[in-house]
């Protein structure tokens, strides 16, 4: 096993027995919502999996190590610290280790950390892209490339219109990354069903998603397949509202000169509050979902 990388007892055994796991990743919850909500989604979006019958491997960095698999208590302990955490890209990855500091992990290494482990899935809320504007500001997320080298299935629900979609699913085009909407032709957009663009496929059942991402395994590609499951109907937003909130926002970030990895963190906070909450309870409903579909696509990957 990897030097750097520690097992929990329970993910050790799944993997060993070849039982279905589920990596997911930690700066949704350090970075991505409040306290106590987002230590109370993680330890329910763990719940969800083993429900589902595969296990949960959440993803962070303790003390300079690389862990698949935390206690309630080291989900409190990033749940508390909050945005205090470092939030951790693939840059990142060296320096914490080596001065064994703390880390919650992206998208980005959280691919890199499960696929260290020999974990195939991860489940998460949405993923970074092109932002709007990255035209001047080459902001462009990390997840993106790492899409593009690293073997594991992302499932999300989409983007959030604080990128660009259109840029964000032309730069996964070049990136040779296969776009999936799960029973849908559309890619959705985080808080909504809709945004207006097509994904690349359409696939409507777990079974097919892990046939495709086998052969993709298989032929040897390289990179991982991003998987996009539209919120329940039930919890989705009123686009004209939730389009503001996101307007608002991107106009507050760029008066006040928020820019790199504060900016995404910065957004979301700003959008929770300005939709009194109401975006995060949407977010924390399109995460169990997806969690659902995860375990279910696992068990279809061993
Ligand atoms: N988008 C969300 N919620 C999140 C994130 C993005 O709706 O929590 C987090 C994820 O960890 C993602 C990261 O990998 O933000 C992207 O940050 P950046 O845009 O700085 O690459
Ligand atoms: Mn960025």
């Amino acid at each position: 096993m990897n030097k750097y990388l520690d097992l929990s007892p329970e993910v050790a055994a799944a993997l060993k027995e070849g039982k279905p796991v589920v990596a997911l990743e930690s700066t949704i919850i350090s970075h991505g919502m409040p306290y106590p909500q987002n230590v109370e989604t993680a330890l329910l979006v763990e719940k969800t999996i083993r429900e589902g019958g595969a296990v949960p491997a959440t993803i962070a960095i303790i003390g300079g190590r690389l862990k698949a698999g935390l206690t309630p208590e080291q989900i409190e302990y990033l749940g508390k610290k909050g945005r205090e955490v470092t939030k951790a890209s693939r840059r990142d990855l060296p320096v914490l280790v080596a001065r064994s500091e703390d880390g919650a992990t992206t998208v980005t290494t959280t691919m890199i950390i499960a696929a260290i482990a020999g974990i195939k899935v991860f489940a998460t809320g949405g993923i970074g892209g092109v932002h709007r504007g990255a035209e001047k500001t080459m902001d462009i997320s990390a997840d993106l490339e790492e899409l593009a080298r690293t073997p594991v299935m992302v499932i999300c629900a989409g983007a959030k219109s604080i990128l660009d979609l259109g840029l964000t699913l032309e730069y996964l085009e070049t990136k040779g990354v296969p776009v999936i909407g799960y029973g849908t032709d559309e890619l959705p957009a985080f808080y909504t069903r809709r945004s207006g663009f097509k994904v690349d496929y359409r696939i409507d059942t777990p079974e097919q998603l892990a046939e495709a991402f086998r052969a993709k395994l298989e032929m040897g590609l390289g990179g991982g397949m991003l998987v996009t499951n539209p919120i329940p109907e039930e919890y989705s937003m009123d686009p004209a509202v939730i389009n503001a909130a996101i307007d608002a926002a991107i106009a507050e970030a760029s008066e006040k000169g928020i820019h790199g990895k504060e900016t995404t963190p910065f957004l979301l906070a700003r959008i929770k509050d300005i939709t009194g909450g109401d975006s995060l309870a949407s977010n924390i409903q399109l995460v169990l979902n997806n969690a659902k579909l995860a375990a279910r696509t696992a068990a279809c990957l061993i």
